[in-house]
């Protein structure tokens, strides 16, 4: 398995969209658990082809205390949503900020299995706005597009400023050129 690097807001690469899958191979799966290894790491919930830059409609999501409980939609579709909720968002692409974003409690939706085989599922609470906000990603869409320009633009200046003071080491803090 293989630890993938994870995109962060304000890269412009998490825009990108992803694209159908229709080769259900071993290189589809292989993918898929490098995600789900990635996300574990990483403490999440949930993670998006897209934030690993592979512009797929892929995703990983695993909601269980346990984290034996791994989901992969392949090509997932929202067919009917209701009843309005606000939840408390994250996202491994936005680390250390969470914001209120609104989101529908009841989805039904389909997916394709790691073998193409479509399923039918419907979702309530943390498990229906994890799948509404993954699919958000492979729409290109981040959680923070539904908060306030402001909030957002801070949010940005923070974490690049976190990822500068991160390099390591430092050029400058090198006593000599090598
Ligand atoms: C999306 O998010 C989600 O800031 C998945 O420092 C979040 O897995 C759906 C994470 C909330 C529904 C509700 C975020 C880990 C993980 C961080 C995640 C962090 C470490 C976020
Ligand atoms: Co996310």
């Amino acid at each position: 398995m293989t630890l993938l690097n994870i995109l962060h807001y304000p890269d412009n690469k998490l825009r990108q969209k992803g694209v159908n899958i229709h080769a259900f191979d071993e290189k589809l799966e292989r993918t898929a658990n490098d995600m789900l290894e990635t996300m574990y790491q990483s403490k999440g919930i949930g993670l998006a082809a897209v934030q690993v830059n592979l512009p797929i409609r892929l995703i990983v999501i695993d909601i269980s205390e346990s984290r034996n409980e791994p989901l992969f939609l392949v090509n997932p579709s929202i067919k009917e949503k209701k009843d309005l909720i606000t939840f408390e968002e994250g996202c491994l692409s936005v680390p250390g900020f969470y914001e209120k974003v609104e989101r529908y409690n009841l989805i039904n939706f389909t997916y394709q299995d790691l073998d193409g085989v479509t399923h039918t599922m419907n979702a309530e609470g943390l498990l229906s706005v994890c799948v509404q906000h993954e699919i958000d990603h492979l729409d290109g869409k981040l959680f923070v597009d539904y908060i306030s320009q402001m909030k957002r633009d801070r949010i940005a200046k923070k974490i690049k400023k976190a990822e500068l003071n991160n390099t390591t080491p430092s050029r400058k803090n090198v006593p000599y050129n090598i």
